[in-house]
């Protein structure tokens, strides 16, 4: 996949670039992430990316033409295959782990950064063909909500992760929380792992670990135990649970 990003700040991708899952994925050269910074699309002195809004009000927004140039730059080079075009924006649709799958079947993602109070809205109608959030706060720019996107979507891409880490991802959790995870010494300052754990009983283990994703996932997010799809012992485990509790 190749991944171009267009931004005001490229320096602040450097960690991520070249660290853990990113990095090596790159270095594999199953990713090419290509970055772009807006003001090298200005034409005037001052490589001016920003204006005052129309019709007046706090901040300022950005200059549509240098986007638009960015773009059609990089489509020029590209010939003519029909690339998602993203603006990351509070206003855009919400990424979910569903967005990511979506993004890691193209073979080439143009990704946008918004920044200042925002940006010309013909970018929005006329440019972009997708507008993503990542969640309901305020970033200071797009760059974060890039990366949060670019690094769910590259942990897709075949090669990048071990098979058995990505089947784990797809289906055991099945839209519930993690359960916890252990690892040695057994008693840590006196705290023990859960016994079960040490057991060797796999299929007790199992057991346990659904109940806590179940447990844990009805007590944090509500909202996911109502869209999960729960077998008929899980339903009979968390009535259970909350008619003790109650
Ligand atoms: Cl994509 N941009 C900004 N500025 N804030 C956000 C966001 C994006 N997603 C959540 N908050």
């Amino acid at each position: 996949m190749r991944i171009d990003i267009l931004t005001l700040f490229p320096q602040m991708f450097d960690g991520l670039l070249n660290c853990s899952i990113i990095g090596r994925a790159r270095e594999r050269g199953l990713v090419d992430i290509r970055l772009h910074d807006i003001r090298g699309y200005t034409h005037d002195k001052h490589h001016v990316v920003d204006d005052y809004p129309y019709g007046g009000g706090a901040g300022m927004v950005l200059k549509p033409e240098p986007i638009f140039e960015a773009v059609e730059s990089i489509k020029s080079e590209l010939g003519l295959s029909a690339v998602p075009i993203i603006l990351l924006t509070p206003q855009g649709r919400l990424f979910t782990q569903g967005t990511a799958r979506e993004l890691a079947g193209y073979q080439h993602l143009i990704l946008i950064c918004g920044h200042y109070e925002g940006v010309d809205e013909r970018v929005a109608d006329h440019l972009v063909s997708d507008e993503i959030s990542i969640g309901d706060y305020l970033l200071s720019g797009g760059e974060v909500a890039a990366m949060a996107v670019m690094d769910c979507v590259v942990r897709l891409l075949p090669g990048v992760l071990g098979s058995e880490v990505s089947l784990v991802e797809e289906s055991h959790i099945g839209g519930l929380l993690e359960y916890p995870q252990y690892t040695r010494p057994p008693v840590y300052r006196g705290l023990a792992a859960p016994s079960v754990l040490l057991s060797g009983d796999h299929g007790e283990i199992a057991r346990w670990r659904r109940k806590q994703s179940l447990l844990r996932t009805a007590k944090r997010r509500p909202d996911l135990i109502e869209k999960a799809v729960l077998a008929p012992e899980d339903k009979i485990l968390l009535s259970e649970a909350f008619e003790i509790k109650s």
